[in-house]
This record gives C-alpha cells, sequence and structure tokens, in this order.
C-alpha cells in the first residue's frame, strides 16, 4: 500500500541510557509545524476514524504501544507501533484507527502543518469518494 511508510530511528546510546533525535528535513522529511501527543488511552478505546486530505505526519510511540490501521479504501494494513525507535510516517490519502493501547502508552505526532479541521476527513464515504476522485 502507498501512502506510508515505517522508519527506523537511530538510537544513540551511551552507559546512561538511550537518545534518539528528531531533525526536520532529516530524519523526519518534512517541515515540522505542529507536535501533539496522545496519552492516557482509556483501555479498549479507538480513536482517529478520520483521513487527512494533504496532512504529513511522523508517528512515534515514545513510551508503550499501540496499533494504527491504516486503509486506502481497497486494503488495510494494521501497524504496531511498540518502540520508541520505530516510526510511521503517513503522507497519503489513508484512513486511520489506532486501537490497542497499552495503558503506559505515549503516542507522539510529528505534522507538517498547523491544525485545520478542513484538511479531515471524518466519514468513511466522503473518504471512498475522495478516493475515487483521486483515482486511487
Ligand atoms: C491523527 C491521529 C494520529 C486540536 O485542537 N489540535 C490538534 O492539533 C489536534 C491533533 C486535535 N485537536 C482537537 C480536535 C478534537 O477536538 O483535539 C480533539 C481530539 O482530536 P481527534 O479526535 O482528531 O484525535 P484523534 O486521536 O482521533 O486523531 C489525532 C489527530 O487529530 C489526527 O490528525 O492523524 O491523531
Amino acid at each position: 500500500m502507498n501512502g506510508y511508510s515505517l522508519i527506523d530511528l537511530r538510537i544513540i546510546g551511551d552507559e546512561n541510557g538511550s537518545l534518539i533525535a528528531l531533525e526536520e528535513n532529516g530524519n523526519v522529511p518534512f517541515d515540522i509545524k505542529r507536535v501533539y501527543y496522545i496519552f492516557n488511552t482509556k483501555v479498549g478505546v479507538r480513536r482517529g476514524f478520520h483521513a487527512h486530505l494533504k496532512l504529513r505526519q511522523l508517528l512515534i510511540c515514545t513510551s508503550g504501544s499501540c496499533t494504527v490501521l491504516l486503509d486506502d479504501g481497497r486494503k488495510k494494513v494494521d501497524v504496531k507501533l511498540d518502540s520508541p525507535s520505530k516510526g510511521l510516517i503517513i503522507e497519503g490519502l489513508l484512513w486511520r484507527e489506532m486501537y490497542d493501547f497499552s495503558p503506559d502508552c505515549v503516542l507522539m505526532v510529528l505534522a507538517d502543518e498547523h491544525y485545520r479541521e478542513e484538511d479531515y476527513i471524518r466519514n468513511y464515504d466522503s473518504f471512498m469518494d475522495e478516493v475515487q476522485k483521486n483515482g486511487i
């Protein structure tokens, strides 16, 4: 499926512990305009249920784990994020849902745009219309 990729983030470790550096237009392949993080997600909760028209994002579970379902209108893939060194880039027209959050999960997201509700498609039928329109 196009529109997403998994990247390995280099761990810079020493005897004191580990560190990962994120650099705009370096290991983060876009301008970083916004960072937000999702935490304290209650057991059994499923979030997301939307696609984005233009937004590019990098998702990293800095603590704990969760799973992200990606759907391009034809195929679905489940991506488990269970390491702070694993990054999920989403840049295509993909429906997404996040689930199976561990109690200690902190899902950090870097985005290439400020928050704009107009960039969201929150209805699955409208998402499918957009998929058809784009000939994907
Ligand atoms: C995404 C997944 C991975 C803001 O006011 N500013 C923000 O930057 C964001 C991200 C959200 N909000 C507000 C909008 C809603 O009233 O916070 C509330 C919860 O947002 P939402 O229901 O969209 O959260 P999720 O977890 O379903 O989705 C979020 C991002 O919105 C979305 O872009 O890709 O995380």
